[in-house]
């Protein structure tokens, strides 16, 4: 029943928060189409209709718009198999705050590329690089994903920022992977089909582009 849905995605092609829905979309290999507006630009008034807080991604879900990117998450993982949280109560707690921890680090990998000064460049830099050494410590021990074996939810969630700092990695002299946890793991998300799959064929033309007219510290120093 849920098959028959006409879904559509509301996107930037450089917006990590839509990106976790095109990752849940392809993992569950739901038919979707995709609808990228441009950042920075006056939107269209059919957007602004439907996105409250004028952010994509939105999920249209047979014309009923469903907007911020954690509860997109759920509403897929509720309606298409396979689940990707876990099903006990504290478990999925745990995950959800995680992921909320996720969102955190999309903004300051985000500050980090964007900060125009030296200053604002490694405070950023800094408190991401803070913030994986406290998510390393919260992975099971077991390999690759967040809780072990099983990719979930929560890696669904953080995937998009190892596709960010991976680049950032190839294309500066930078470096995220301190912690031997968090490699594993970057590197088991990064070779994720349905992570591959999620972003544009050129998604890395697309970044440098947006670092290119970011203009910031980092692209104009390292
Ligand atoms: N909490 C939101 C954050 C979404 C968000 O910040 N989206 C950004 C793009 S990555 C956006 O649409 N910003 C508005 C703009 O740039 O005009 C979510 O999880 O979906």
């Amino acid at each position: 029943m849920s098959h028959a849905n006409r879904l559509q995605l509301v996107s930037f092609k450089v917006c990590p928060f839509a990106q976790r829905a095109a990752i849940a979309l392809q993992e569950k290999q739901v038919a979707y189409e995709t609808e990228y507006l441009i950042p920075g630009e006056e939107q269209p008034d059919w957007f602004k209709s439907i996105s409250p807080l004028g952010k994509v991604p939105v999920l249209v879900v047979n014309g009923t718009p469903v907007f911020e990117s954690a509860v997109i998450l759920e509403y897929l993982d509720e309606v298409y198999a396979p689940q990707l949280h876990p099903a006990d109560p504290l478990a999925k707690a745990r995950q959800r705050a995680w992921m909320e921890m996720a969102s955190e680090l999309f903004g300051k990998q985000y500050q980090m590329v964007t900060a125009k000064e030296q200053a604002g460049f490694e405070t950023a830099h800094k408190e991401l690089q803070a913030g994986l050494e406290r998510v390393a410590a919260a992975l099971s021990t077991e390999l690759p994903f967040f809780n072990g074996e099983i990719f979930a939810l929560v890696d669904v969630a953080f995937a998009p920022l190892f596709v960010r700092l991976n680049l950032l990695e190839q294309a500066f002299n930078l470096n995220f992977n301190t912690h031997p946890r968090i490699s594993t793991w970057s590197q088991a998300l990064l070779a994720k089909a349905s992570v591959q799959n999620s972003v544009v064929s050129n998604f890395e033309e697309v970044f440098m582009l947006f670092l290119k007219k970011s203009d910031g510290y980092l692209v104009n120093n390292l």
